[in-house]
């Protein structure tokens, strides 16, 4: 993309719709490389992971990994595209200051197993106070309505609140909206299928979700990467408290 003469344009629709797609952010070539890197990091880098970075659709499956965390404390590449690359610089310039790189994440469907992303604002995971954040998302993949492309609703970041979540049984995706899926939200949702290299981003307010990966055959792999705005502080109370339910829970269902 030639950046510097769209960055405006992409600021002016991030702060309309609330997210905003650049298509594609990276040219064949380009995708040719991170993808390399993606299968080299799953085959060398995933079995010297915590565990608790590793999640899998189906535990007794390794070949089923459904996010990774923090790719980039692994892998120099990464550290590169996350610190460096024009990501932080859409990153920086939608939300209109200086960033904090915050995470890394690799999410996939698995074919034919992938379950859905629940709607949900990914500010009320981040527990910010001023909440200014943003989130990338690199297609590695072609993706659609089969195997579970990303969904938005437009303007929904205008109201600077986060709807009711609760909790639900996705590993990763812990808090989902309970008010989700009224005539209003049905109206204003977006599909942004895709193709490698079609890169998405999004406010930490602006609600999103994904169908599950209905296809047999077609995984959707994606790069996710988390940008706090400098301004942001973290409200360290409210998270202290989420994290106290949250294991709770967990204790309770038996799964920590
Ligand atoms: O890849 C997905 O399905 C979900 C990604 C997402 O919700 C996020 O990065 O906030």
């Amino acid at each position: 993309m030639n950046q510097q003469r769209l960055l405006p344009e992409l600021k002016s629709r991030f702060d309309r719709d609330g997210f905003v797609a650049v298509d594609p952010l990276f040219d064949a070539e380009q995708m040719a490389q991170i993808r390399a890197e993606v299968d080299r990091f799953l085959v060398e880098e995933v079995p010297r992971m915590p565990p608790e970075r590793v999640y899998y659709e189906d535990r007794a499956d390794r070949a089923s990994i459904k996010q990774l965390q923090k790719l980039y404390e692994y892998s120099a590449f990464f550290h590169r595209l996350m610190f460096d690359g024009p990501v932080r610089q859409i990153a920086e310039t939608v939300l209109g200051e200086a960033v904090v790189p915050q995470n890394m994440q690799f999410f996939n469907k698995p074919a034919g197993i992938g379950q859905a992303t629940p709607p949900h604002q990914d500010g009320y995971y981040f527990h910010l106070q001023p909440c200014r954040a943003v989130t990338g998302w690199l297609a590695l993949e072609p993706v659609d309505d089969e195997n579970g492309c990303i969904h938005y609703l437009r303007g929904s970041h205008q109201s600077r609140t986060f709807r009711p979540h609760g909790f639900t049984q996705v590993l990763g995706f812990s808090q989902g909206m309970t008010d989700f899926g009224s005539e209003e939200d049905r109206a204003a949702t977006v599909a942004c299928p895709g193709r490698p290299g079609t890169f998405l981003i999004h406010d930490a307010y602006t609600v999103h979700w994904a169908g599950a990966n209905r296809s047999a055959t077609r995984s959707r792999r994606a790069l996710g990467f988390i940008y706090y705005a400098v301004s942001a502080g973290l409200d360290q109370v409210s998270k202290d408290a989420y994290q106290q339910r949250l294991d709770e829970r967990l204790r309770i269902e038996g799964r920590i």
